[in-house]
């Protein structure tokens, strides 16, 4: 009965381009179904997994290229190359933002997962989460440790605003949460999965999770303890990967647990939503929170089942963890200007140049 609020999704097929950029596939956009099934007796599990991913409701995206696979170390660091840029972790917090803190307190850093070697209560994530001096993209566990032989892996340790100069630089932007979950569902209608029905069809392991023991064990039975390097995992239907797990994605939309309800009690098909104008999460008002999505190596149906396709995750702008990476998208219509920008030494048969260059030139890239 639950299943029957989804409807079929059915994509755009009036656009379809000639070529993608390097590392990316294209989205056809469409109408479909987002929100998280609601089996009744899920509430409780997964911290309430599906509570804000209701109601589902009809939303219609444009078209769009999405990155194959999340950011890796070895693009960012091509990005940092490029441009100087220093992340919000590697920056010392300045004490006017932090009225009150202990100066010691004011060390740049970020947030890791530190198991309990032993099991907890789930109701104190500060059990298994802890700031690091020290901590950042290059160096994910402390100035100790570092990324070599780690190319493959997703950046990590990235807050929000080191996503959008990293989207800039590379032409592209962040997908919304109904962007990010169409494609997401590769193709398919209202599947608890990206891949469809069953957790693990035929016994087979399709994501990064977490199995053992939450938060103290990770037994590693999918393969992999902790964090994977990219595309280990079958993609979905549009040729994504890690739509599930591994590591959450952050998207452009504002967080707010009553947004699905907005936009369902306008009726009719919602459409390219760009979330709420602000953020509200009534467990820690005042902290503004985007929309994370895909959940990560930590999900288990023990504490955190979010690698289920419609459920969403949030979390505050300027704090990264070794959890949390993120892949960019591209309209057709900045593809298409980043090519007259890369043929901008052509001329047409007249020796005229050719139009769309000169707005192309106006790009920064
Ligand atoms: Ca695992
Ligand atoms: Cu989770």
């Amino acid at each position: 009965m639950a299943k029957a609020v989804f409807a079929e999704t059915k994509p755009d097929t009036t656009r379809a381009p000639q070529s993608a950029p390097p590392g990316m596939v294209w989205i056809s956009g469409g109408e479909f179904s987002m929100g998280a099934q609601d089996p009744p007796g899920m509430d409780d599990v997964g911290m309430k997994a599906t509570l804000d991913s209701r109601p589902i409701h009809r939303v219609y995206v444009d078209g769009f290229f999405m990155d194959k696979t999340d950011v890796t170390n070895a693009e960012f660091a091509k990005f940092v190359k490029a441009t100087g840029y220093v992340t919000v972790a590697e920056r010392k917090p300045r004490a006017e933002d932090f009225p009150g803190a202990p100066p010691e307190n004011l060390v740049a850093g970020s947030v890791v997962f530190a198991p309990p070697d032993h099991p907890v209560p789930l109701n104190d994530y500060f059990q298994w989460w802890t700031y690091i001096a020290g901590a950042n993209w290059c160096h994910p566990y402390g100035p100790k440790s570092d990324i070599k032989g780690k190319d493959k892996y997703p950046v990590v340790h990235v807050a929000y605003e080191d996503v959008l100069a990293y989207a800039k630089w590379a032409g592209k932007r962040l997908p919304t949460e109904a962007e990010w979950e169409f494609a997401a569902r590769g193709g398919l209608t209202g599947k608890p999965f990206v891949w469809g029905d069953e957790f693990r069809p035929n016994g087979k392991w399709m994501a990064n999770t977490h199995q053992g023991h939450f938060p103290d064990k990770d037994t590693g039975v999918d393969g992999y303890v902790g964090i994977a390097p990219v595309a280990q995992f079958p993609a979905n239907g549009y040729g994504l990967y890690d739509m599930a797990g591994n590591v959450w994605q952050w998207t452009s939309d504002w967080y707010r647990p009553d947004y699905y309800a907005q936009l369902a009690n306008q009726g009719g098909v919602a459409r390219n939503p760009q979330g709420p104008d602000s953020a509200y999460d009534p467990s820690e008002p005042n902290q503004p929170k985007k929309v994370h999505r895909g959940g990560s190596y930590l999900c288990t149906d023990q504490y955190c089942s979010r690698y289920m396709v419609g459920t969403r995750g949030k979390g505050e702008v300027s704090t990264g963890t070794n959890h949390l990476g993120f892949r960019c998208i591209m309209t057709m219509d900045e593809w298409r200007a980043q090519q007259h920008k890369l043929n901008g030494a052509t001329t047409s048969p007249n020796g005229n140049r050719t139009p769309g260059q000169s707005a192309a030139q106006g790009q920064s890239m």
